[in-house]
């Protein structure tokens, strides 16, 4: 089983420690292709990494080759929107975990879209409860 899970970089890095815990559950169902997004050393604005376009092609790769994407949604990411964007037209499944106490709400084009699953969350226990669901029912 590969796992691509999407958070946010550029879209800021707040909810970086969370990103790592859900990635940490995630290895008791397969190998995540993304563990850098849970990076806490990895800033928003962090220079002397490889090139946009080399990044871009890399993570596509990944997620063309995973069977699962887990994205968590709550802070607002183009890159992440792009991703389930692209999963979904690959035919992936798609698992978004959302905080709504986080005092935003959801784009309408990942809450409106019928392709994609999504779970409001509040601890990272509810977040672990709806990952082991998902896993359980899909594979
Ligand atoms: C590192 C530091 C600042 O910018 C970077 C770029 N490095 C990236 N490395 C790996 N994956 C990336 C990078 N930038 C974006 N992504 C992918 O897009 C990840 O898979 C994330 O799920 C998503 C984050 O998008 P933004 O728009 O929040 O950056």
């Amino acid at each position: 089983m590969k796992i691509y899970f999407a958070g946010s970089i550029r879209g800021g890095r707040e909810d970086a420690a969370l990103y790592l815990e859900i990635i940490e559950f995630l290895k008791n169902y397969g190998e995540v292709l993304t563990e850098h997004v849970g990076d806490p050393s990895l800033t928003s604005n962090g220079d002397g990494g490889p090139a946009d376009q080399y990044i871009h092609n890399r993570d596509l790769e990944w997620l063309q080759s995973a069977d699962v994407l887990v994205a968590e949604v709550t802070i607002v990411s183009m890159g992440v929107g792009y991703e389930i964007g692209r999963a979904i037209e690959a035919g992936k499944k798609v698992l978004c975990l959302f905080r709504p106490e986080y005092g935003r709400n959801l784009s309408a084009m990942i809450s409106g879209c019928p392709d994609l699953e999504i779970k409001k969350y509040t601890t990272i226990d509810e977040a672990q409860k709806w990952v082991a669901d998902y896993f359980k029912r899909y594979f």
